[in-house]
């Protein structure tokens, strides 16, 4: 029920570099049409760096592990599901389209064999309404470099950070000391790891391997130009009141806390989103070339 696509099998075959790509952002996270915009720009930003990209998602009865455009085109026009580790048996068994989540893609990568994936911001634990992302057991779990921009700044981050520490997730500040703020470069808490070169994250990852440690390690990358801090307080104070209000629940408060933030900012977040989402590819990508050829033998 898991299909690698024949391009994705054929470079992890040959030992090249694959980066994961999740599509929840697509069916969820993101309105049309720049949502199959970004899914394109993305899978370009991979090829760009020399990697192939591998754009996961659920059609007809299958969780694909790169899919091709037509495929992507269907999801983002939607209407589809979105796919977390808990619905995703019943989705498949149905045969209903879905946006797999950071969770479920790290489930379908890692089953591949992927060991790079860029997301934008990864889920967590929300204040109100309640809700924990299945985000944070898949990070534990699952043998692969994340490349992210912290959580995203609708969750409770301390409480996010926290379960992460307790999960045993190393979480690793690319060229920064806090964790990054999603919208904002960075948010007030403390990383344990400054990382300044891809070198360094791939050694830390092969190190988290080779002691026998389950999962991965999350790279949290500040985005390059945010937005201003106050505008998103209030932004995401008038966010958090639309969802409440709307009686969301569960799977559903992420999304509505985002398509509710957009429209309080005018669409200023989304662009925002764009932006680090299109980064995080770029850095996965860099990621991905650096365990490829640290995979090669040694020539004399
Ligand atoms: N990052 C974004 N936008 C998104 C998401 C991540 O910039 O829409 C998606 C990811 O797929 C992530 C999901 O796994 O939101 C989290 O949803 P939940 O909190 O329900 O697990
Ligand atoms: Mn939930």
């Amino acid at each position: 029920m898991i299909q690698v696509a024949t391009p994705v099998a054929t470079a992890l075959a040959a030992g090249h570099p694959v980066v994961a790509l999740e599509s929840t952002v697509l069916t969820h996270g993101l309105p049309r049409p720049r949502n199959l915009e970004l899914g394109r720009a993305l899978e370009r930003i991979v090829r760009d760096g020399g990697a192939v990209p591998a754009t996961v998602g659920v059609l007809d009865g299958r969780l694909i592990v790169g899919l091709d455009d037509a495929q992507m085109e269907l999801l983002a026009h939607g209407p589809a599901a979105k796919a977390s580790p808990w619905n995703l048996a019943a989705i498949v068994a149905t045969g209903r389209p879905a946006g797999t989540t950071v969770a479920t893609t790290l489930h379908a990568a890692a089953a591949a064999g992927v060991r790079a994936f860029a997301t934008g911001g990864i889920g967590g634990v929300h204040r109100e309404p309640f809700d924990e992302s299945a985000d944070l057991a898949a990070l534990a779990r699952y043998p692969l470099v994340t490349v992210c921009a912290g959580a995203k700044s609708v969750l409770d981050v301390p409480a996010t950070v926290e379960r992460l520490e307790t999960a045993g997730v190393p979480v690793l500040g690319w060229r920064s000391d806090q964790l990054a703020g999603f919208h904002v470069p960075l948010g007030e808490f403390p990383i344990a790891e400054r990382v300044e070169t891809v070198d360094a994250i791939v050694r830390t990852f092969l190190a988290h391997r080779a002691l026998g440690l389950p999962g991965g390690v999350l790279v949290s990358q500040p985005v390059a130009e945010g937005l201003d801090p106050r505008d998103l307080a209030r932004w995401l104070e008038e966010a958090h009141a639309d969802v409440r209000a709307s009686g969301a629940r569960g799977k559903d408060v992420t999304p509505a806390l985002l398509a509710a933030l957009a429209e309080r900012s005018n669409g200023a977040t989304v662009d925002v989103n764009v932006r680090l989402l299109e980064a995080n590819a770029r850095l996965a990508t860099e990621v991905a070339v650096a365990l490829a050829f640290a995979d090669r033998p040694v020539s004399a």
